[in-house]
């Protein structure tokens, strides 16, 4: 019988709200942290424990067969899978942010503006689309520092319960994106018998959730 993969974070944001639900689908396995996979002993499943960035691109190439991750790092690396279930957790929004003191007033102000990021690809999609012409600083982290630093106008990054933003001296200012887990499989992998098995667990526990 084939055992199936699924690829959720190592650690970090989503990796306990994703072996909670595991778990509570009846899956019995070993969270250890050191380990990089973990057999599931009573259904044919092993779990791979990555960095979240890489999962999207593990179930594109059908590494894994499934994956919990989130849907902006989903859209940030365009790949072409399959969204199967929403998840509930995990819940932040895309924001661009500027500083308290911005003289920036509408969406147009950003035209000609410097936006640090660690989302290009999102970014660049929202600003094409409103006719922007930004300038889109791709930095790989402690993006809320960038207006402060002199670095750039404005920030693109996740919000959500505003704290970084303000002990930063920003305020939201544009909704790019929301994003919150989701479950995704290779194209094509809704047809398979125990991926539909899986996905019926993992609903009746959201609904007992509910
Ligand atoms: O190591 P690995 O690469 O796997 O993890 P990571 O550091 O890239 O990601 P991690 O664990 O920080 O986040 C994983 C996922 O959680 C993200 O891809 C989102 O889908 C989701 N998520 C939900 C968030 C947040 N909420 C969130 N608040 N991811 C990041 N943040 C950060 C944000 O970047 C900012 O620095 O939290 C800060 C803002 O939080 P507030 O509460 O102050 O607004
Ligand atoms: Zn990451």
């Amino acid at each position: 019988m084939k055992t199936l993969k699924i690829a959720i974070q190592k650690s970090g944001r989503l990796n306990d709200k994703s072996v909670e639900l595991l778990k509570n689908c009846g899956l019995s396995f070993e969270n250890y942290k050191s380990s990089l996979i973990s057999p599931v002993s009573n259904f044919p499943l092993e779990i791979l424990f990555l960095r979240d960035d890489d999962i999207p691109e593990y179930v594109q190439d059908g590494i894994a067969d499934l994956g919990i991750v989130g849907e902006n790092v989903i859209e940030e690396t365009e790949v072409a899978v399959s969204y199967l279930q929403r998840l509930g957790f995990g819940k932040c929004s895309l924001k661009i942010a500027i500083t308290n003191n911005s003289d920036i007033t509408d969406i147009q102000g950003l035209n000609g503006k410097s936006i640090a990021t660690t989302y290009p690809v999102i970014l660049g999609k929202f600003l094409a689309k409103q006719n922007i012409d930004a300038d889109i600083r791709t930095i790989s982290g402690s993006v809320e520092i960038s207006p402060g630093l002199g670095l750039s106008d404005a920030i693109c990054d996740l919000v959500s319960t505003g704290g970084t933003l303000k002990s930063n001296g920003l305020k939201p200012f544009a909704d790019v994106m929301s994003s919150e887990a989701v479950l995704i499989g290779s194209k094509g992998s809704e047809n398979d018998d125990l991926i539909q098995e899986l996905i019926q667990r993992i609903q009746s526990v959201l609904r007992a959730k509910e």
